[in-house]
């Protein structure tokens, strides 16, 4: 059983150290990230409406979200758990996911902040070169993150439930900071 959220900024590597919890734990990661892409790909009216938003660096809307991670936290999978990533991103959002995971009477064990300085980043995403990885809308991204995500940390941070690595160095080393702040049990 592993109920936990992974925060921070975008290329702070979140999808990357998911795979391998995923690998570890057996409970499914899921993206928002990965879910919009997918909704875009395939034309849904979902998707046509997260892209213009998705292009520019801005957050889709907390109701889209809200409704997709509703639809896929609610699939059987998730029974033995579940890996967050990229997922909340506003308080609003946060809200919303407390009273989800009430209602499913699966609550959060832990969130994870994965810790990276914004330059490190923009030069991480630049080499990646995905469609919306370039500079004008990394640092837009980065600025979304600095006003809208970071008050999780303090939101999380109140329940008692956050813990912070450094993001910094290799994919493995980073990995064994994660596994050493996960919750236990
Ligand atoms: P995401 O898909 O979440 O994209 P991301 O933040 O860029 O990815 P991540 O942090 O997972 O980084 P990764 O491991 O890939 O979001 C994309 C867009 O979707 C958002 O801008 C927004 O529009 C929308 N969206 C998503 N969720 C939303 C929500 N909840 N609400 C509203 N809108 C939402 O790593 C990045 C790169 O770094 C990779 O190239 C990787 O190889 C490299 N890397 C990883 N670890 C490294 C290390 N230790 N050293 C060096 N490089 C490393």
């Amino acid at each position: 059983m592993l109920k936990i959220v992974l925060l921070g900024a975008p290329g702070s590597g979140k999808g990357t150290q998911s795979e391998k919890l995923v690998a570890e734990f057996g409970v499914p990661q899921i993206s928002t990230g990965d879910l919009l892409r997918s909704a875009v790909a395939n034309q849904t009216q979902l998707g046509r409406k997260a892209k213009a938003a998705m292009d520019a660096g801005e957050l889709v809307s907390d109701d889209i979200v809200v409704g997709m991670m509703r639809e896929r936290l609610t699939q059987d999978d998730t029974a033995n758990g579940f890996i967050l990533d990229g997922f909340p991103r506003s308080l609003a959002q946060a809200k919303a996911l407390d009273e989800l995971l009430d209602e499913l009477g699966r609550p959060l064990q832990g969130v994870v902040h994965i810790k990276v300085d914004h330059e490190e980043i923009v030069q991480r995403l630049m080499a990646r070169g995905r469609s919306d990885d370039n500079e004008d809308t990394i640092r837009k991204r980065l600025n979304v993150y600095q006003e809208q995500t970071q008050p999780l940390v303090a939101f999380y941070e109140d329940k008692g439930l956050l813990t912070a690595v450094a993001g910094v160095g290799g994919v493995d080393e980073i990995y064994n900071r994660i596994k050493t702040a996960l919750p236990a049990g």
